[in-house]
């Protein structure tokens, strides 16, 4: 009897988390209160993405125009996203987004920037403050430290790239926000690692959001491709039964039996790919068995509200032109910049 009415206040306690959340997003919205995301994961975890689709649509900014000049993208002519598509399926691949140009210079910095080994979960201990050593890598995961990738100017232009932001608006429905900016190193192990987002998980740190991933490396299916269940996006494409499992890792096996193995979205691509992907469907990055794998990340969002992502700061003296100009347009697209 007991646990019955236990169990009915758990329940009722749940179903109010949406209200949570609507007065968080509106608090937020009034600048009373600072980052949130204590009912956003509980709100997807009861009633899945219908509630985030709707307050972003709610609370993102008007479009602007990104159309500009084709030269001043860093991505090639030849790339077409095909809007509908992207939202129906949740990802896009597209080989040879970028120049080799383009991508060489991306490599090169990674491995002449600092950044840290991050902790595994071997056990393996965080180090920071290093640059990554291609030949004797110490960890699974090297990440390029955001602020010192941030310095170079390819990576700016990519951040406020034109055609990078118009597929964002158009997938988003607003005004992108650019959230933050990502580089890292996976390198060969003998089996998945939680904290290098090894194992099939969804990310839900804001309302709404896109990610860009650009391959660095070659990536074939031995050297850790990224790994989509497509429509796992959709506002109802998670069932109950894997979203009470929580907002936590998932074996393959759990995902096998809703999303067949052979449903699953492979992403082996050469260097210069990019995907476009809404990462709240599960997705993960296939531990590496032979070789390396280096990503470049873009996160945009049409809301702030959610997660605390620290402000990407940047020292005046190393803001390029292209990101200068982008950001005296577009301030708000640009507001997770600090320029000191
Ligand atoms: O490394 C990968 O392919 C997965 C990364 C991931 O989970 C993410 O960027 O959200
Ligand atoms: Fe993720």
């Amino acid at each position: 009897m007991l646990s019955t009415v236990k169990s009915a206040f758990r329940k009722l306690a749940y179903l109010t988390h949406p209200i949570g959340l609507i007065l968080e997003v509106v608090l937020f919205q009034l600048r009373l209160s600072r980052h949130s995301s204590k009912f956003l994961i509980t709100t997807f975890l009861v009633l899945g993405g219908l509630p985030g689709t709707l307050l972003s649509k709610l609370v993102g900014k008007r479009q602007a125009n990104f159309e500009v000049q084709n030269s001043t993208s860093l991505i090639l002519d030849s790339v077409k996203i095909n809007n509908l598509e992207l939202r129906a399926n949740g990802f896009s691949l597209v080989e040879n987004a970028i120049s080799t140009k383009t991508s060489d210079e991306l490599l090169s910095l990674s491995q002449t920037t600092k950044g840290s080994n991050r902790g595994m979960d071997s056990g393996k201990g965080f180090q920071g403050d290093i640059c990554f050593n291609r030949k004797h890598p110490e960890t699974v995961r090297f990440d390029v430290d955001p602020n010192e990738l941030f310095k170079h100017e390819i990576v700016q232009e990519l951040a406020c790239d034109p055609r990078i932001l118009k597929i964002a608006q158009d997938y988003l429905g607003t005004l992108p926000i650019l959230d933050f900016v990502a580089m890292w190193w996976h390198t060969k192990s003998t089996s998945p690692d939680k904290e290098a987002a090894q194992y099939f998980h969804f990310d839900m740190e804001r309302l709404r959001w896109v990610k860009f991933f650009f391959y660095l490396t070659d990536v074939t299916e031995e050297s850790g491709p990224h790994i989509f269940v497509p429509k796992s996006h959709l506002d109802r494409g998670l069932p109950f039964s894997l979203r009470s499992k929580g907002y936590t890792r998932l074996e393959d096996s759990q995902v096998d039996k809703v999303f067949p193995k052979a449903s699953w979205k492979v992403f082996t691509g050469p260097i210069g790919s990019m995907i476009v992907e809404d990462t709240r469907g599960l997705h993960k990055g296939k531990h590496v068995e032979n070789g390396d794998r280096l990503v470049f990340q873009l996160q945009y969002t049409s809301s702030l509200f959610g997660k605390t992502i620290d402000k990407i700061q940047l020292e005046k003296n190393y803001l390029g032109e292209k990101l200068r100009m982008a950001m005296q347009t577009s301030p708000s697209v640009f507001q997770q910049v600090s320029i000191n």
